[in-house]
C-alpha cells in the first residue's frame, strides 16, 4: 500500500497534543486507518481515519456523544473510551474532505488477536456485557445506524446471491466447494428471520464487533479493562455481540488463519464466554434472547463467511488482502468453524443451559 502524507501536527494541533515522533500504524482492524501517537508529554493516543465510504461519520459521533452522556450520569465509573472533543469542541477533526478522530491510550491496556486461557475469554465476554447492561433501557430512537443494513443476514445473503450471479467463472469454480456448503446452510437465513418476527426479540444499543482484539486487558491483572473501537455502537440485536464473540474466542487459531485443521471449537473457551457475558446480561436477556444464544454463534459465523466470500467474488472491493486467495481462505475459515459448531452442537447446548440456570 502507498502511504499517502498525513499531515500529523495539523491535525493533532486541533486538540492541542504535540505528537513525537512520527504517530505509526496501530493494531489490526480491516476498515479504518488507526495510528499511535504518542505526545511530548508522554501521554498516548490512538488517532483513526474514519472510513466514510463505508461509514456515517455524522451517525458515530451521535452515538457514542448519546451514549457517553448516558454512561457519565448512570454509571461514574464505567470507562467508557469516547472521543476527545477537539478545542473547537467538535467529535471529529475535518482535513481535507476526511474524518479523524482521537482516543486516549488506556493506560496499562493491551489486547490480544487470540484467546489463549478461557479466563481471556471470560473476561472480554464480561466487558461486552458490562457494556450492553450498562446501555440497557437508554431510549433508542435517537440512535441512528452507522451502517444500514449492517447485520441484516437477509441483506448479507442477497448480497452473496448478487456477486454469486456477477462473478467470473474462474472465481466461481475455485470457490465452488465453499459456495455450495454456504448455499446448503441458508437455513440459518430462514431461523433469522423467523427471530426478527418475536415481539420477545428487542433491540438493544450493541457493540457489533465483539472481536477478542477490540477488548483492552490490564497488562498486570490480566483483567478486562474496556472495549473499544465502538465505531458501529447502534441499535441491533444480542445475537450480533454474542456471535461475534463466539466466532473469535472459542478457536485457537483466527479467522486469518489458512491452517484449516487448527480451526476449532473449544469447549471450555466457550463456556467461559457464556459465563463471563451472563456474569452480566442474565438478569437483562429476555427468554427468546437466551434460547437463541446457541444460534447466534452459527448466524456471526455464517454472516461473516459469506461476507469474505461475496468479497472474493467481487474481486476483493472490501477487505483489504494480502494475497489473491485471502478472502476465499477467511470464507473457508469461517466454513470449517460453522461445522465444527454444528458438530458440537449438544455439548454447546449443554454448556448455555448450566451456564443459565447456574445461580
Ligand atoms: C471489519 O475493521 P474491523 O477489522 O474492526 C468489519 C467487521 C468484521 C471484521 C472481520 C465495518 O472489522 O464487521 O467482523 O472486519 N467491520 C466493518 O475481521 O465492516
Ligand atoms: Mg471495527
Amino acid at each position: 500500500m502507498i502511504e499517502q502524507t498525513i499531515d500529523f501536527e495539523r491535525i493533532l494541533a486541533a486538540y492541542d497534543v504535540f505528537p513525537l515522533p512520527e504517530p505509526r500504524r496501530f493494531g489490526s482492524g480491516h476498515i479504518n486507518d488507526t495510528f499511535l501517537v504518542e505526545a511530548e508529554d508522554g501521554a498516548r493516543f490512538v488517532l483513526q481515519k474514519i472510513n466514510a465510504a463505508v461509514f456515517r461519520v455524522g451517525a458515530i459521533a451521535n452515538n457514542l456523544r448519546l451514549a457517553a452522556r448516558h454512561l457519565a450520569k448512570q454509571h461514574p465509573d464505567y470507562l467508557f473510551v469516547a472521543p476527545i472533543p477537539t478545542l473547537a469542541g467538535d467529535e471529529l477533526m475535518e482535513l481535507a474532505g476526511e474524518s479523524w478522530r482521537l482516543t486516549p491510550f488506556v493506560k496499562n491496556s493491551y489486547s490480544i488477536n487470540e484467546a489463549t486461557t478461557p479466563q481471556q475469554a471470560y473476561e472480554a465476554a464480561r466487558q461486552f456485557g458490562l457494556l450492553a447492561r450498562n446501555l440497557d433501557g437508554l431510549d433508542m430512537s435517537r440512535f441512528e445506524a452507522t451502517i444500514p443494513d449492517f447485520h441484516n443476514l437477509s441483506f448479507r445473503y442477497r448480497q452473496f446471491q448478487e456477486a454469486l450471479a456477477a462473478t467470473t467463472d474462474a472465481r466461481r469454480s475455485t470457490a465452488q466447494d465453499v459456495i455450495e456448503y454456504f448455499l446448503k446452510k441458508n437455513e440459518i437465513v430462514d431461523t433469522y428471520e423467523s427471530l426478527l418476527q418475536n415481539s420477545d426479540f428487542p433491540d438493544r444499543l450493541m457493540h457489533h464487533d465483539t472481536k477478542i482484539n477490540n477488548v483492552l486487558l490490564d497488562a498486570d491483572t490480566q483483567q478486562g479493562l474496556a472495549v473499544c473501537d465502538l465505531d458501529t455502537l447502534m441499535p441491533g440485536k444480542v445475537i450480533s455481540d454474542l456471535g461475534d464473540m463466539i466466532r473469535t474466542f472459542v478457536s485457537p487459531v483466527s479467522e486469518e488463519s489458512s491452517d484449516f485443521e487448527k480451526v476449532v471449537v473449544r469447549e471450555d473457551f466457550y463456556r467461559a464466554l457464556i459465563e463471563g457475558y451472563l456474569a452480566e446480561m442474565k438478569t437483562v436477556l429476555t427468554e427468546t434472547e437466551k434460547s437463541a444464544i446457541f444460534y447466534s454463534g452459527l448466524f456471526l459465523v455464517y454472516m461473516q463467511g459469506i461476507r469474505f466470500l461475496a468479497d472474493y467474488l467481487n474481486d476483493d472491493v472490501y477487505y483489504p488482502i494480502q494475497y489473491p486467495e485471502h478472502n476465499l481462505d477467511r470464507a473457508s475459515n469461517q466454513m470449517v468453524l460453522l461445522q465444527d459448531l454444528y458438530r458440537k452442537e449438544e455439548a454447546l447446548r449443554g454448556i448455555i443451559q448450566n451456564a443459565l440456570s447456574d445461580q
